[in-house]
């Protein structure tokens, strides 16, 4: 009965083109996988009361448009994904209210505006953690949940369900390689805390440069995102090989197209 509760939701995330679909159990969140964790109050029961299962779904981030970013075709994608991934949690938790299992989802984000994150960081939820727990990836220096596929390329979203699904992860194999590219590329140096298996940013200075950037329309940064080697999206793109950015095979045409796009639509 839930194995097949659970084929019908994968399959029905396959038909809306979300391939990146990860269950976990609630329970999960009391048993700390590692420190700093979020605190009670951010867990999915105390949340949702009801909740069973967390189920996160993951839009990927198309490489070669990230890759222009700061700029206004990234900006659109981000918008773009925010309105997709919100539209299909609200689908799935209806379709799950429907069957009987009182569900509700968390918005992609959930914040107000940014400038409101200069005082308060936070959001209500941690969608990265829900991932984590689903077994869709592991966390990267970058403060990020790296993917297989995507490496940390992904925009994520989550629904409560008092359904009980059976959990996918979490995943054995760390997928951060420590290369420390996100770190030397951030422009305001908000990596710092290097302690395995995660990093803690500067989230201040992060929300900073964002505000500065949604001022000239080309917010966010996503740099720590964009110069991540990981993910199998590389091999799509032709992008395996780091050195096109800063070895000696740099690749002055991508350089030239991103300078050509930042020019138009942002300031
Ligand atoms: C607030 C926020 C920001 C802020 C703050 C940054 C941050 N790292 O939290 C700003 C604007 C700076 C930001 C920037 C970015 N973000 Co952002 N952001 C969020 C948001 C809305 C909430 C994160 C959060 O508060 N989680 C809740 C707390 C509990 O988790 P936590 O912050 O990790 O807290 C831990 C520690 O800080 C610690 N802790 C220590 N002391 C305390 C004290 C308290 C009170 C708490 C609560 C916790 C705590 O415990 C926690 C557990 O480990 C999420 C969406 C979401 N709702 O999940 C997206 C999200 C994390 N962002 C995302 C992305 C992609 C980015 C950017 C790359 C920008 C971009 N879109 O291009 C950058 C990257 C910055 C970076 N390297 O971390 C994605 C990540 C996708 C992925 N693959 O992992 C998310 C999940 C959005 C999404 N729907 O996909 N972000
Ligand atoms: S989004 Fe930009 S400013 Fe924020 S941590 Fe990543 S590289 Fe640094
Ligand atoms: S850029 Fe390197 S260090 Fe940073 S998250 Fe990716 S693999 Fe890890």
């Amino acid at each position: 009965m839930a194995a097949d509760l659970k084929r019908r939701i994968v399959d029905m995330c396959r038909e809306w083109g979300v391939d990146m679909v990860g269950f976990a159990p609630a329970d999960a969140w009391e048993a700390p996988p590692f420190e700093p964790w979020p605190p009670e109050a951010f867990r999915p029961k105390a949340i949702f009361p009801e909740c069973r299962t967390v189920i996160v779904l993951g839009l990927p981030v198309t490489l070669p448009i990230l890759e222009t970013a700061p700029s206004i075709w990234y900006q659109e994608l981000y918008k773009n994904l925010n309105a997709q991934l919100d539209m299909r949690a609200y689908q799935l938790s209806q379709f799950l209210n429907r069957e009987g299992y009182p569900s509700a989802y968390v918005p992609r984000d959930g914040y107000g505006t940014v400038e409101l994150l200069l005082k308060n960081p936070y959001a209500f939820f941690s969608h990265r953690h829900a991932a984590y727990l689903a077994g869709l990836g592991t966390f990267g220096l970058n403060n990020m949940l790296l993917t297989k596929e995507y490496g940390p390329r992904v925009r994520f979203v989550s629904v409560f369900t008092a359904a009980e699904i059976p959990g996918d992860g979490p995943m054995e194999k760390q997928l951060c390689i420590r290369c420390m590219r996100c770190i030397k590329a951030c422009p305001v140096d908000a990596i710092g805390d290097v302690e395995y298996p995660r990093a803690s940013i500067d989230k201040f200075k992060c929300a900073e440069r964002s505000v500065e950037l949604k001022k000239r329309f080309c917010a966010p940064c996503g740099i720590c995102i964009k110069v991540c080697p990981v993910g199998e999206d590389r091999k799509l793109f032709k992008r395996k090989n780091m050195g096109l950015y800063d070895g000696p095979e740099r690749d002055e045409r991508l350089f030239n197209a991103w300078e050509h796009v930042r020019r138009y639509g942002s300031l």
